[in-house]
């Protein structure tokens, strides 16, 4: 998955229009990945998972931490999120799939938040984006 020019510069104005709302969007998108896909809970036993889960709102804001990271850094995705890409493959063992469904939530989280720039051009890159994430995260399976 290569990013093009554009696609970088969608990415970059939309994570930009996010704000200081970006561990909110996060804890949001973990939600809508628990209520839509329960099997996704299995790796969060030890999780509150509820509406409004303190545990979910820290969490979400871990996961965006590290898209505003990954954001920052389009021409080095497998440098800047390594040691993340060691403990998803190696400790948590989260099976790929998974990875599909919380992008889902992350987009439609997104199109919810920003409905005036998410046109179709800024969602494809968006998707590859995390799709791009998502593959480094679980590279080193095998
Ligand atoms: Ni993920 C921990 C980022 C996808 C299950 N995850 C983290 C942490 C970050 C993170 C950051 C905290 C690391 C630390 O504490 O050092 N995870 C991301 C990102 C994505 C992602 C950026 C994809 C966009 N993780 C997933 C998916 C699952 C998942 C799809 C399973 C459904 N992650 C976990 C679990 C933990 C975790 C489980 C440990 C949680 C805890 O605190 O015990």
């Amino acid at each position: 998955m290569v990013l093009s020019g554009d696609d970088k510069t969608n990415i970059k104005n939309a994570w930009g229009k996010i704000g200081g709302h970006a561990g909110e969007y996060g804890a949001e998108a973990l939600e809508r990945m628990f209520v839509v896909y329960p099997t996704t809970k299995t790796y969060f036993p030890h999780f509150d998972v509820s509406h409004g889960s303190a545990q979910v709102k820290a969490h979400g804001k871990k996961v965006a931490d590290a898209l505003t990271t990954a954001v920052g850094h389009l021409d080095d995705l497998p440098g800047a999120l390594s040691a993340l890409s060691d403990l998803h493959a190696h400790k948590l063992r989260v099976d790929p799939v998974n990875f599909k469904l919380l992008s889902h939530c992350l987009l439609v989280t997104l199109a919810n938040h920003i409905p005036a720039d998410f046109t179709p051009a800024v969602h494809a890159s968006l998707d590859k984006f995390l799709a791009s994430v998502s593959t480094v995260l679980t590279s080193k399976y095998r």
